[in-house]
């Protein structure tokens, strides 16, 4: 196989900011930042924030870089349905957008999730916000969530979180 060199580095290489001298790490996959906003409102509320906080440091390749505060917020439009708890984590991974999803979508199952109504109650919903500074957009993942700009409360969490920014 080829090697990246200092002069033509591979795409995933290239936003590395470290050392360019090559190096036994040369090929080892570079960590993205990822923003994954967490909600809860039904059940344990808050066992199932750590929960998933718990889950996502566990994943290979994974770190919980920080957390922002937890806030209670009232429901979104339209339904009734309980108060949420909400909170936003900084994660650094080398899990591409969509193995990111699969291991969200894990966890929501072993929180015992069920999918009924979209925007209905759940016991835990985890949302990839942010990845990286990618725009994706296919069959099963926007990125960034196209209700960011909407979310007064992903706002301040983003803000508090920003201090961790590079
Ligand atoms: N999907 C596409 N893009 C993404 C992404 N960036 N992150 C797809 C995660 N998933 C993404 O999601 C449906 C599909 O969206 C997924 O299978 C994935 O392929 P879902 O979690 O099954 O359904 P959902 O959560 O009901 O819908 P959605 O659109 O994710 O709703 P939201 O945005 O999660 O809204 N009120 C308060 N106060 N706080 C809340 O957190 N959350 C919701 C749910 C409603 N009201 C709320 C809150
Ligand atoms: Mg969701």
């Amino acid at each position: 196989s080829t090697r990246s060199t200092s002069s033509v580095r591979s795409p995933r290489t290239s936003k590395s900011s470290r050392s360019t001298l090559p190096s036994a790490d040369d090929d080892a996959p570079v960590p993205e930042r990822a923003w994954i906003a967490l909600g809860s409102n039904l059940g344990d509320r808050a066992a199932h924030l750590a929960r998933a906080r718990a889950g996502l440091a566990a994943q290979p390749g994974t770190r919980v870089v920080a957390a922002s505060s937890v806030e209670e917020t009232a429901p979104l439009a339209g339904m009734d349905q309980p108060p949420y708890l909400n909170q936003m984590v900084l994660v650094e991974t080398v899990l591409e957008p969509h193995a990111l999803l699969e291991v969200l979508h894990r966890l929501e199952a072993e929180a015992g999730r069920i999918r009924d109504a979209r925007w209905g109650p759940r016991t835990l919903d985890l949302d990839i916000v942010r990845y990286g500074d990618r725009v994706i957009v296919d069959a099963v993942l926007t990125v960034p969530h196209p209700e960011l700009s909407r979310r007064d409360f992903w706002q301040r969490e983003l803000a508090e979180l920003a201090v961790h920014e590079r």
